[in-house]
């Protein structure tokens, strides 16, 4: 039999907080090196889950798996993510608490992944009826429908999520998923009309054109080659090797049927589709004049039909400005540069809007009239930190983003930990940390964090640009230790920055932005004319998306940084009224291969997700916490006056149990409810000594059996 020791050895410790060495960095890389050669990808700090990309499909997510960790306490059975999702379950039945689950991590680590087997967890081992099947069907399904419309592929991964996506599924007083609801966050709808090179458009595109049948390509005018549509060549990059987009196109079909749209529903959502294509395909000439004029008829017959909108308004729409002088409307010509991005806006404000609009529709299928939600896991997948050679305003949202979930993850961690030494009554030793904080103040402080600086500039009547931008930013946060321009202070440039870029120090790595196109993503308009060409549309979903008040509004409406700093800051709220359980995801290198550990890479999401910190927090005080009952019924048979069974109060037979082990004074605390113990190895000699009495047992069993 191999002994504990070497088994240890071989696969690492499955919580960190059992390493000897747990101040090491080395020793903490170490660890996860040995568990990921045997592909052993989950591992524990405490309650947190550090989860490994295998980047190769793992026999480990079948129904055998999830019986096994139904209502089984954390640390008996090696760590997965199904112990988790049970876990956060249990604590919902049993507290009556709300929980969530936060998944964070870089683009590309797993994160979107690992949101899919939380929710498959749920949806097969949670109780069911006819009704609630309907409900689970529905919310696997969305997930297919939202990947098709928001995921695209990236250099850093071939599935990412370009959108961030927070899912409440609902649950009734049995434990029974009832419903759900997606709150959905910042779609990059500039990928709509360009793509860096190496990268594709949302996918759904690449499906509808691969998969799309015969007649229906006809309906839609649409010929069965991306490469025609200038929406999709940007990036030189039709095809995925990982990706199949025709077979993924009949699972789109299937899952749109299953949440329950209609034929007429699905044709309306293919025609907005399709019409983006045909968009990209409108070009324009230079008229004597120097204004632009359409020279793509074909395009704005298919586009009249299937946004079911007048061609003669669209095309004029398309060249003109309206404005209002001394009271008067006049329609005022585009020059060319003006008419595409007119045109790429319209494309943009569609799919956006589309999207929107599809997220709503899910919702409205997931919501039963007759069932009563008694409690709900929220989950959150969000785009992951990422950083490109050339980074513009969508990764300074998403890198935000991150900065936001980081602090949550600060906060909350420390916080709890603090909370529970309290409760039970138990002195606490702080551990320092990096807060990320003053990064994010820096981001989206009031008055001079650089959102509320690029709104000022977004509204300055003038001159606006850019670059005044970014001079107001380099004199209002230049002196900020996590900002940096070319701008040196004695007047001297930074050659490694662009007179047009700036850099942030992130939590999780020095990220160079391109300012170019900040303000017009921020203000993020549509011409009027062309709201109102599409209000008039008679395309159902089309109506749905453009509203007629919008037109008579007169109130600007707000950027898109604020809006997004709002419904960040009203998405921490939602968190913080919940029990938070943690799912930290690392990539273990960037060429997304099996087997390949790059412990550069690793080393530094290490460091960057605060693992370290995470890990001494957790051991500052006490490595191990079970709570009493736990404790006694694991360890009974090591103590004669515990064994069978000990009718005293829960907290006595623990103290008997310890005091008969020979733990000494300073090795271990009682709290209210819980036995602290400090050391890994005070626990490991009690485990050791356990394997050793089950061995007796057996060895006495085998010798009697020999004699009998
Ligand atoms: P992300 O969500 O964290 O990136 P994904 O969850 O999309 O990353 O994972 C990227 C790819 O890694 C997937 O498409 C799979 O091929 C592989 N992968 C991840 N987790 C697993 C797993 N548990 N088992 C097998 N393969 C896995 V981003 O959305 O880009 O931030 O923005
Ligand atoms: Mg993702």
């Amino acid at each position: 039999m191999e002994s504990a020791l070497t088994a240890r050895d071989r696969v690492g410790v499955q919580d960190f907080v059992l390493l000897e060495n747990y101040t090491s960095e080395a020793a903490f890389v170490e660890n996860l090196r040995r568990r990921f050669k045997e592909n052993l990808i989950y591992t524990y700090i405490g309650s947190v889950l550090v989860s490994m990309n295998p980047y190769k499909e793992l026999e480990i997510y079948s129904r055998q798996h999830m019986d096994r960790y139904r209502g089984v306490s954390f640390f008996e059975i090696s760590p997965h993510i199904y112990a988790v999702s049970d876990n956060a379950y249990r604590s919902m039945r049993t507290e009556r608490r709300d929980q969530c689950i936060l998944i964070s991590g870089e683009s590309g680590a797993g994160k979107t992944e690992a949101s899919k087997k939380v929710l498959q967890y749920y949806a097969v081992t949670c109780p069911a009826s006819e009704q609630v099947q309907t409900v689970k069907d529905r919310l696997l399904q969305s997930n297919p429908v939202l990947e098709a419309f928001g995921n695209a592929k990236t250099l850093r991964n071939d599935n990412s999520s370009r959108f961030g996506k927070y899912m409440d599924v609902q649950f009734d007083f049995r434990g029974a998923p009832v419903g759900g609801h997606i709150l959905n966050y910042l779609l990059e709808k500039s990928r709509v009309v360009h793509q860096n090179h190496g990268e594709r458009n949302f996918h759904i595109f690449y499906q509808l054109i691969e998969g799309g049948e015969e007649d229906l390509l006809r309906r839609l005018g649409l010929e069965r080659n991306p490469q025609l549509y200038q929406y999709l060549v940007k990036g030189n990059c039709p095809k995925v090797s990982s990706i199949n987009d025709r077979n993924e196109w009949k699972v789109v079909r299937k899952a749109l049927s299953i949440i329950g749209f209609c034929e007429e529903e699905v044709e309306e959502l293919l025609n907005i589709i399709a019409s983006v294509l045909h968009l990209g395909n409108v070009h324009f000439e230079e008229e004597d004049s120097g204004s632009a004029a359409v020279t793509t008829e074909t395009q704005i017959k298919y586009l009249a039909r299937l946004l079911a909108v007048d061609g003669t308004l669209l095309k004029e729409a398309l060249t003109h400005k309206k404005i209002t002088a001394k009271g008067e409307e006049l329609m005022s010509p585009l020059n060319l540069e003006q008419a595409a991005s007119a045109r790429d806006a319209l494309s943009k404000a569609v799919y956006g809007r589309t999207f929107t609009w599809l997220v709503n529709k899910i919702n409205a299928s997931l919501v039963y009239p007759t069932s009563r939600s008694a409690s709900v896991i929220g989950l959150l997948d969000i785009y992951g930190f990422e950083v490109f050679q050339h980074n513009s305003f969508e990764q300074f949202c998403i890198n935000y983003c991150n900065e936001k979930l980081q602090q949550l993850f600060i906060e909350l961690t420390l916080k709890s930990e603090q909370e529970e030494y309290e409760s039970e009554g138990i002195a606490w030793e702080p551990v320092p940390f990096f807060n990320n904080k003053i990064i994010c103040d820096l981001v989206e402080e009031k008055f001079r964090g650089i959102i509320s600086i690029l709104d000022e500039e977004c509204l300055r009547p003038g001159d606006a640009s850019d670059i005044t931008f970014l001079e107001k930013l380099e004199d209002t946060v230049g002196g900020h230790p996590h900002f940096v321009t070319h701008k040196l202070a004695d007047g001297k440039v930074r050659k490694v920055l662009g007179r047009d870029e700036f850099r942030l120090l992130h939590y999780a790595g020095e990220v160079n932005y391109s300012v170019n196109g900040f303000l017009d993503k921020n203000n993020d308009l549509l011409f009027r004319n062309l709201k109102e060409v599409m209000c008039q549309s008679e395309n159902n979903i089309v109506t749905q998306c453009f509203d007629r008040d919008e037109l008579t509004d007169k109130k600007r409406p707000e950027t898109t940084a604020t809006q997004f700093k709002n419904s960040l800051a009203k998405l921490m709220e939602i968190l913080m009224s919940k029990e938070p359980s943690y799912i930290r995801c690392i990539k273990p290198n960037d060429a997304k291969q099996p087997g390949r550990f790059d412990e550069m890479l690793i080393r530094h999401q290490v460091k960057y997700l605060g693992l370290m910190e995470n890990l001494r927090v957790r051991r500052a005080g006490f490595a191990y916490r079970r709570r009493y009952e736990v404790f006694l019924q694991r360890y009974k048979p090591l103590c004669p006056e515990t064994w069978p069974n000990w009718d005293g109060r829960l907290a006595d037979g623990v103290s008997t149990l310890v005091k008969h082990l020979g733990y000494k004074p300073d090795e271990f605390k009682l709290g209210r409810s819980k036995i602290f113990i400090r050391f890994p190895k005070t626990l490991f000699a009690t485990e050791d000594a356990l394997e050793v009495k089950k061995c007796y047992v057996l060895s006495l069993r085998v010798s009697l059996t020999a004699i009998a």
